[in-house]
């Protein structure tokens, strides 16, 4: 059975993957940990801050781990507010993680994202192996990192994976700080109010997956025969790739009232332009047998109906 240590374990994936884990692996095997408490997480927990090496390493230590999920990160828009900080946090935290899990000879997880590509990436079909000159300091920092976990994989046989993420849309925790963040808060406005306003363009494609299809994907590749992965690190994964108005089309399907307009935000539009139309997950395919369950047509109806519920039960 695993010990799994996660970091940033409250945040949008963090807190729904803890639960996961916990349900397959055990309540007791998974320790999750976070900056602060902020809300009851139905099992072990112990705050840590990623920039502390230290207590990263004698609280997974203490708890018997052997396997990290290193999910605490700065988004996106978030990172390109504070360039700075999100190098020293983005940057810090994986790499006293990655030297935890050198010492203790963990098996290591940690996402990249379809951030790490740039403008001069090819935009469509974006193959796995590709030119990546982002534009960002978060796209930076992914890059980086992808090339990190590559590192300590070939220098000191540190058994690390990873998936570059599209967007993730989920019903449970909010987003915080990324550009696809509207493809969220979309279905919140649609069930709250019965409108929206984008601040991402109209013809703007960005890749996308439903928590679920997300959270699975983690425990298959960290299942995965390691012997059978070629790429280890930065597999491209998604589940589907669309622009605003048709995210907007799809809700209209069930909210026949729904309007939506525009206010573009020129720093999380930039962002965007600068990541790819739709990236190709096929190395992911043939590797781990990555496969998504949700399209735009049944994540959204799961999502509205999950969010009346979670909406009706608060108000
Ligand atoms: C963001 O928008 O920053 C994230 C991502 C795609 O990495 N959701």
């Amino acid at each position: 059975m695993k010990k799994i240590i996660v970091t940033g374990a409250l945040g949008q994936i963090g807190s729904e993957l803890i639960v996961k884990l916990r349900d397959i692996y055990g309540k007791d095997n998974v320790l999750a940990t976070d900056i602060r408490k902020e809300k009851d997480v139905n099992g072990p927990f112990e705050v840590l801050d990623v920039t502390d090496e230290n207590r990263m390493y004698e609280l997974s230590k203490q708890f018997g781990a052997d396997t990290m999920i290193h999910m605490a990160a700065l988004l996106s828009a978030t990172a390109e507010k504070n360039p700075q900080f999100a190098w020293n946090l983005n940057m810090g935290g994986l790499m006293n993680a990655l030297e935890v899990a050198r010492e203790l000879n963990l098996q290591f997880f940690t996402p990249s994202s379809i951030g790490a590509f740039g403008p001069s990436t090819p935009k469509d079909n974006t193959p796995q192996d590709t030119l990546q000159r982002p534009t960002t300091m978060y796209g930076v920092n992914k890059v980086a990192g992808e090339l990190l976990c590559d590192y300590y994989f070939t220098r000191y046989g540190v058994d690390t994976r990873g998936v570059r993420f599209p967007g993730l849309i989920s019903y449970a925790t909010p987003p915080g700080g990324g550009t696809t963040d509207y493809a969220v808060d979309i279905y919140y406005k649609a069930v709250e109010n019965g409108r929206y306003t984008s601040y991402i363009a109209e013809g703007t494609y960005m890749d996308m997956m439903y928590m679920p299809d997300a959270l699975q994907a983690i425990v298959d590749l960290m299942e995965a025969d390691g012997s059978k992965l070629k790429h280890r690190n930065a597999f491209n994964i998604t589940a589907m790739s669309f622009e605003p108005s048709q995210i907007a089309a799809e809700i209209k399907k069930h909210i026949p009232t729904f309007e939506m307009d525009y206010d573009v935000d020129p720093t999380r539009q930039a962002i965007a332009d600068s990541w790819p139309n739709s990236i190709d997950s096929s190395a992911a395919v043939e590797e781990w047998g990555f496969k998504a369950q949700y399209n735009l047509e049944k994540m959204t109806i799961d999502m509205l109906e999950k969010l009346n519920r979670k909406l009706k039960a608060i108000s």
